[in-house]
Parts: C-alpha cells; structure tokens; sequence
C-alpha cells in the first residue's frame, strides 16, 4: 500500500511539475517578511555591514541605521564557541518564533530574513529595508534572546516611535487543508519548494502553518522519509505535505503536489 501510494503520488507530482513549469510562484501568502522588507539583491547592496556574534549573548553593533529602499549586506560572524543566529523580524514576530524555537529546537531554518551560523563561521542577510522604521533582530538559540540577544535597525528618518508595530503575521490560523493522502491523523500542510538536497535526503519548503507541530508558516529544511520521494520533485513545485518528528528530526512523511 505505501509503495502504491507513493508511485501515485510521484507520479501525479510528475504531471502537476509540468504544469507548474511556467507558473506564478508568489506564494506569498505565508510571508511575514512584508512588515520589515524583503530579500534583498546582490546587485543593489549599497552597503556591507559587519555584525559580530559573542557568547556574552550581543550583537556588535546592536544599533543599525539604514534608509528607506536601502538593502545591505550583512556578514554575520560568530566569534563564540556556540551556535548563533541573526534573525531579523518585528519584536511580535521574534517573540513568536522564538517560542517555537522552545517547542521545537530541532527544527533548522532556511528563511532568508535570517542566517544560523557555527562558531568561527560567517554567514551572510541581504536584506532591502522597504519601510521606514524599527527592524528588530535577535538570536534565537535557546535562552538567548531572553539573555538579550537582540539589536534593531532603524530605517529611514522618523523616529522609532512614530511608526506603529505593523505585523503581518495572521492572528487566527490559516484554515487548515483536509486531509487526504496522508495518515487520516495528521493533516496535511500547504508549501512551496525551495530546495532539494538528494545526497542529505533534505528538502527546504516554504510553508504554512504545521498544526500538528505548532509551528506557523515559515521556511524550514525537512528530513525526509524516503529519498525516493524527493525524485520527481523541484524548487518551485507547490505542495500538500505532512511533517511529524522523529528521532531529533523534522520528517516529512507525505508529499504531493497541490492543486
Ligand atoms: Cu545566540
């Protein structure tokens, strides 16, 4: 039954590719970036900013001023012997996430409003500030944003206090998707593909809110189940998927394509 199961699901995602091909991939309908920017270009950073990452649980330099329209590169060192990350977001949208990080520490990121880093590494955030006002970020790592791992950037010329909190993230859940394929006890989650990782048996999806999880929409790196599920599939595809934890990780258990 699962074998046939998944030969249908491969194959019907094989159709609904083709038909995806050349189709829109907004999909922002998740997206929490709008109240601080978005994903920046490479071939517009106007500027390169250094931020460094301790142990001592700070950002150096913790206070960023940019301008309206501006998308600056951020070379995110860690100089600390633990894992950090530079997660940029509204003071509510941080608050949120990092108690999903509480509930989930297993979980491993891939939004582009935010970088994890190693120690001794460097990561990189292009970032476009498209509104003026206040951009929080903090480090999410466990106890870290509650030990005052935090800064802020502070676009435009208005003060911080003139602009109102704007936040996007939906107050009430998203209507979740009947299930259908999957197990009848796990429903069935909306997503767009990022990326695919055949040698790790990885893939990334952008996606809604994960009930069964507790998790709300974002961009995460999912183990998967079986390799085999990952063949027919391409970054760009849109989805129906559930994901359960087992063994310290994220797994996707079904997937197939949406309509
Ligand atoms: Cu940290």
């Amino acid at each position: 039954m699962q074998l046939n199961t998944l030969v249908t699901v491969l194959s019907v995602t094989f159709l609904a590719s083709t038909a995806f091909a050349s189709g829109d991939h907004a999909g922002g309908h998740h997206s929490d970036a709008g109240a601080i920017g978005q994903l920046g270009n490479a071939a517009k950073v106007t500027r390169t900013i250094t931020v460094v990452m301790t142990d001592t649980m700070r950002f150096s330099p913790a206070e960023i001023t940019a301008k309206q329209g501006e998308t600056i590169k951020f070379v995110v060192k860690n100089s600390g012997k633990i894992k950090h990350e530079m997660v940029l977001g509204t003071e509510k949208q941080l608050k949120e996430h990092n108690e999903v990080m509480k509930k989930n520490p297993e979980m491993e990121h891939a939004d582009d409003n935010m970088v994890t880093v190693l120690p001794g590494n460097t990561g990189e955030i292009i970032w476009q500030f498209t509104k003026s006002g206040r951009v929080n970020f903090a480090c999410l790592q466990p106890g870290h944003y509650e030990a005052g791992m935090k800064g802020a950037v502070i676009v435009g010329g208005k003060t911080m206090a003139a602009v109102p909190a704007t936040d996007a993230v939906p107050e009430k859940p998203v209507a979740a998707p009947v299930a259908s394929v999957a197990s009848a006890s796990i429903a069935m989650t909306e997503g767009e593909i990022r990326k695919i990782d055949k040698d790790n048996k990885k893939i990334t999806i952008k996606h809604g809110e994960i009930k069964n999880l507790d998790m709300p929409g974002m961009t995460m790196v999912f183990q998967v189940k079986d390799p085999a599920m990952l063949e027919a599939l391409k970054a760009g595809d849109k989805v129906m998927f559930s994901a359960e934890k087992s063994a310290g990780a994220i797994v996707v258990t079904a997937i197939q394509p949406s309509k």
